[in-house]
């Protein structure tokens, strides 16, 4: 048996990486393939070299302030940024949003997809081309709820407020449900998710 008692301490904890901000993205797709585009999307975010670090669950919800009475699949995800600044970002999420098939942009019409940033880091910014936090995200429940699955307890910038504080309050009538891949027939053979 070796004996270790002499040996001086070795493990050195990593530093931490300070140059990562933790960012959120809402995914919503209500055309076409609903989760197919979310999932392309996620796929996009990784192929522009955002680590995808949590995803929320598939939420399907009811169209809020939009010209359409498709449902929406929405969900977020948690991204670990580095070297990329929020409008960078942005220009990345716009990208994949064409390369999914978006090329009518008009606010009021239903989407193949739409990324938004939600939350980078604590940054707090008002430009013509990028607004942070986003500025309905604490009005909206298809935002809040899959949100408060994967961070409840961040601090909105802003309002000062956790996540899970802004959904308790919310007075957004909307209806937002869990989504299963074919209905959830096949839900006592999956795992519990988010
Ligand atoms: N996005 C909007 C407007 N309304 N409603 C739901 N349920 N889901 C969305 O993603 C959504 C919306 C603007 O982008
Ligand atoms: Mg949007
Ligand atoms: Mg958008």
């Amino acid at each position: 048996m070796t004996s270790t008692a002499n040996c001086s301490i070795y493990y050195v904890a990593k530093p931490l990486d300070n140059d990562i901000t933790i960012a959120y993205v809402g995914l919503g797709s209500n055309l076409g393939n609903r989760a197919g585009n979310l999932l392309m999307a996620v796929r996009g975010l990784m192929e522009a070299s955002f680590v995808v670090h949590k995803l929320s669950g598939i939420y399907e919800t009811e169209p809020v302030e939009i010209e359409t009475d498709k449902r929406f699949l929405n969900m977020v995800a948690e991204i670990h940024v580095k070297n990329v600044s929020p409008t960078q970002m942005m220009a990345r999420l716009l990208r994949i949003e064409y390369l999914l098939g978006r090329t009518d942009k008009s606010l009021k019409k239903p989407r193949t997809i739409d990324l938004d940033i939600l939350l980078f880091g604590d940054v707090q910014m008002d430009s013509a081309f990028l607004t942070l936090p986003h500025p309905r995200l604490h009005l909206r429940r298809f935002v809040l709820k899959p949100l408060a699955k994967i961070a409840p307890n961040i601090v909105v910038p802003g309002l000062n407020t956790e996540v899970i504080d802004i959904l308790a309050n919310l007075d957004d009538p909307s209806e937002v449900k869990r989504w299963r891949p074919n209905g959830g027939v096949n839900i006592d053979r999956m795992a519990e998710t988010r």
